[in-house]
């Protein structure tokens, strides 16, 4: 799998999919959530309750997906990062499910690019250098015969740094 790094707003990318960071409500949220259900509009927001309606709510670290409404990217998938606890509460390996459990779904959609926000590293005030870790070697870890390319948006100058440190890719 190919890897990017962007800095910019997800919600603008042409992908198979984009990731978002959501909440177990799955109803929708602020930061990103709030971006990508403004700019897609309501059909992302009625999947989302059907989803809520047939299953509940959705899990920290579970990943569901939608309709991309009026994105440009043809579906987005949905998960919901841990919230910082200090570190104690098994944040990194919830924050590896989101990842992995996103990934898993793209394929299983036969999704081939992909492109992940900084999940947690907002609202939930998961450490971002700790994130980035997570993140990258999650990606790197996975290995796919379907998945051609990630992309990771950094929307904030603090990320996109982290994310520029090539120490951090091993
Ligand atoms: N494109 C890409 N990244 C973005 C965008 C955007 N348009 N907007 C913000 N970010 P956050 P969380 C980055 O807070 O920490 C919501 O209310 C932002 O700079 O969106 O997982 C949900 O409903 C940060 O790096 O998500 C939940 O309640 C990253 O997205 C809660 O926030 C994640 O920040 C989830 O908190």
């Amino acid at each position: 799998m190919e890897i990017e790094v962007i800095k910019g707003d997800i919600t603008k990318l042409e992908v198979d999919v984009i990731v978002n960071a959501a909440n177990s409500s799955l109803l929708g949220g602020g930061g990103v959530d709030g971006a990508i259900h403004r700019a897609g509009g309501s059909q992302i927001l009625d999947d989302c309750r059907a989803i809520r309606n047939k299953q509940g709510k959705c899990k920290t670290g579970e990943a569901v997906i939608t309709r991309a409404g009026n994105l440009a990217a043809k579906k987005v998938i949905h998960t919901v990062g841990p919230v910082w606890n200090g570190g104690h509460k098994n944040e990194a390996k919830l924050l590896e499910n989101c990842y992995s459990n996103s990934l898993l779904l793209a394929e299983k959609h036969q999704l081939k690019t992909i492109a992940f926000p900084n999940i947690s590293t907002g609202i939930y005030g998961y450490p971002k250098k700790e994130a980035a870790k997570i993140a990258i070697e999650t990606i790197q870890n996975f290995s796919s015969s379907i998945i051609e390319k990630v992309i990771f948006v950094c929307f904030d100058e603090e990320n996109f740094n982290i994310y520029q440190d090539k120490d951090i890719f091993c």
